[in-house]
């Protein structure tokens, strides 16, 4: 995925190693998760999409820098806002907007719907609405990533990512997941997508010592760095070496990257809490914009046509996964209400789900 050309020079940013390819490949990812959660706005105004939505715009440089620093096999871990995560691990779109359209040919089969991204074969395990309930599980995966390797000796070191909100913060999980983490040595990273507001309530407001979140990893002898979250090549050049530190010595990390979610926090939101003059002061430093001007005028790796013929090209392959989305197959309920779940049928129902004698579920 992330290809480097040679070894920076001294006093070189490390994404001055990244080759052309890379870096439009990184563009392209940006620009595809935009221009989904676009189509996913509309899909969702018309009814298509059904259930809670959270719109990834404005923190693209977040997944795909921490992602393109890490293996495609490391195991990644997020919360609701999801989506654009699973597409930077290289979900399909299509997958993904069938997961939202609630179709069998979606990444859960269309049962998890926008919170529930899974996607195995990507190392990504969900997706997650409760918030915090994550964080224990991302320590999870980095137990069994180094069980795997240190205990079995099966594959390599591996470091887990494990995305959260700012609103996740005070949350207990986290608090004792760090704990462990740090006790047991397990080689997971926690990434605070700090946009400033968890809901409608913005950071100061809900976190003591907000300004100084790493001094909370370090009370739990975690190495915490806060990082511009609104610049790929920087979230790159900061996140990446912490990735080799906690690999190389197995041991946990936390990030504050700083970042700002243009859209509001879910499809129902009239956003009384901030005022239209701060969004458009965060879109004026837009990562996409800003990546593309340095592939475009530093490196000479695209130019006006190519981007046109790029935004062109995702555009298609976006209304083509929506198209894809509408006239998918729903899941059978006779084969998959009870199917991948824990609960099963009770007694009396028939394998649809349905009570035999007209009862409701109580517990769905
Ligand atoms: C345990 C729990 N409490 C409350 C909620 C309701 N809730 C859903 S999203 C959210 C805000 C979380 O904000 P943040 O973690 O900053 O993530 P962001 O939406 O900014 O990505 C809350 C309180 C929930 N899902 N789970
Ligand atoms: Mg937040």
């Amino acid at each position: 995925m992330t290809d480097v050309k040679t070894k920076p020079a001294k006093g070189a940013r490390l994404s001055d190693a990244l080759t052309d390819d890379t870096l439009l490949q990184w563009l392209r990812s940006m620009q595809l998760i935009r221009e989904f959660e676009t189509r996913t706005m509309q899909a969702y105004q018309q009814a298509k999409i059904g259930g809670f939505c959270h719109i990834y715009s404005g923190q693209e440089a977040c997944a795909v820098g921490t992602i393109g620093s890490v293996n495609h096999d490391d195991p990644v871990i997020t919360a609701y806002r999801d989506h654009g995560h699973a597409l930077a691990r290289g979900m399909s779109a299509k997958a993904c907007m069938a997961e939202m359209f609630g179709k069998q040919a979606g990444c859960a089969k269309g049962k998890g719907g926008s919170m529930h991204m899974f996607d195995r074969p990507n190392h990504l395990y969900g997706g997650h609405g409760i918030v915090g309930a994550q964080t224990p599980l991302g320590a999870g995966l980095a137990f069994g990533a180094r069980y795997a390797w240190e205990v079995l000796g099966v594959g390599e070191k591996k470091v887990s990512l494990c995305y959260l909100g700012d609103g996740a913060l005070d949350q207990g999980a986290l608090h004792e997941a760090q704990n462990l983490a740090s006790l047991f040595g397990l080689p997971v990273i926690y990434v605070v997508e700090n946009n400033g507001y968890s809901m409608g309530t913005a950071i100061g407001r809900h976190t003591a010592n907000h300004e100084r979140l790493t001094s909370r990893a370090a009370g739990y002898g975690i190495k915490g760095i806060e990082i511009d979250g609104f610049d790929v090549l920087n979230v790159y050049d900061e996140f990446k070496p912490l990735v080799d530190e906690c690999r190389d010595l197995q041991r946990p990390g936390f990030v504050d990257l700083k970042t700002y979610r243009y859209q509001g926090h879910s499809m129902s939101d009239p956003q009384k809490y901030r005022t239209k003059d701060e969004v458009e002061q965060w879109k004026e430093r837009d990562s996409i914009a800003a990546l593309l001007s340095y592939v475009m005028s530093e490196r000479g790796a695209i130019d006006e046509d190519g981007w046109k013929s790029m935004q062109q090209e995702i555009k298609e392959e976006v209304l083509e996964a929506v198209d894809f989305a509408e006239n998918a197959e729903a899941p059978d309920p006779a084969t998959e209400l009870y199917s991948d779940v824990l609960i099963k049928p009770m007694e009396g129902m028939s394998p649809s789900g349905a009570y035999l004698h007209g009862e409701r579920n109580p517990l769905i």
